[in-house]
């Protein structure tokens, strides 16, 4: 498939997808969506990609839903094409995704970033969900996943001004694993992306369910979860190479793909 609204490639295992609107500053349109759905998917199912880092420019990570798209919407018609309903799939995706957000992630574009699961923000970044100033409110998780991240005190002010929080701040309450400058932006979430790439496959993706977990479930029902995938890797060769290594004192030589 050939992309015109994103930029796709793969370095050492790591696959890298660049959002390319820049004269909309990254706008998520329905293209758009479509087609980072369409990337992750193959990603997904490639045996030579471990993790992906989803960013933008330095400008905008993606300055929201494109509005120029939603404006002649009525209730039917939303209703009935559900055109949110494409992004659930981009949390659903198995492997780990690195968000690398600079400049402004707003709205559906702070979305995308609290989709994924490491969050790491250039010192430019601004995250807000500014949707009540449109006469909406968040769409693809905003008032779910937003106070998941940084608590009912944060986020409700967020949401509920429309106001943006820079990078430090994001950083305090939790939103961002790391903030750097932007000029180290892309090659910090490729580090992490390689170091995750070293370790075994179905290690790192059954932790990322079980983590993800802890947001959908009770305590018991989830340490449940993870009392049973824990037993499960016994299963795998990885956790006989990686103890076994661990006692020999060498390093662990894991079989990927
Ligand atoms: N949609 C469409 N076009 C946009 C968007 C957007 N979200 N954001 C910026 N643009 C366009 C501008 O219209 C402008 O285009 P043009 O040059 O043709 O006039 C260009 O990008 C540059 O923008 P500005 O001139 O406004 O740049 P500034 O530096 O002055 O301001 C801001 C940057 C603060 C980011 C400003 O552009 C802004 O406020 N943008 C809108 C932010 C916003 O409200 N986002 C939320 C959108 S609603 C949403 O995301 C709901 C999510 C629901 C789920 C998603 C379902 C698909």
């Amino acid at each position: 498939m050939t992309y015109e609204t994103i930029l796709v490639e793969t370095t050492h295992e790591v696959g890298l997808v660049t959002l390319n609107r820049p004269a909309t500053l990254n706008a998520l349109n329905a293209q758009l969506i479509s087609e980072l759905e369409d990337a992750l998917t193959r990603f997904d199912a490639d045996p030579n990609v471990a993790a992906t880092i989803i960013t933008g420019s330095e400008r905008a990570f993606a300055a929201g839903a494109d509005v120029k798209e939603m404006v002649d919407h009525d209730f039917a018609s939303a209703y009935e094409s559900d055109f949110i309903g494409r992004w659930a799939a981009i949390a659903s995706h198995r492997k780990p995704l690195i968000a690398a957000v600079a400049g402004f992630a707003l709205g559906g574009g702070c979305e995308l970033a609290l989709m994924c699961d490491i969050l790491i923000a250039a010192e430019n970044a601004k995250f807000g969900q500014p949707e009540v100033n449109l006469g909406i409110l968040p769409g693809a998780g905003g008032s779910q996943r937003l106070p998941r991240a940084v608590g009912k005190a944060k986020a409700m002010d967020m949401i509920l001004t429309g106001r943006f929080m820079g990078a430090q701040e994001a950083e305090r309450c939790g939103l961002v694993a790391r903030v750097v400058p932007f000029a180290d932006l892309l090659a910090t979430a490729m580090q992490i992306g390689q170091a995750i790439a070293a370790k075994p496959r179905a290690a790192v993706q059954m932790a990322k369910e079980a983590t993800n977990v802890a947001f959908e479930t009770s305590l018991a029902e989830g340490l449940r979860f993870e009392r049973r995938a824990f037993y499960a890797t016994f299963a795998s060769p990885e956790q006989r190479e990686g103890m076994t290594a661990f006692l020999e004192k060498r390093k662990p030589s894991f079989n990927h793909g």
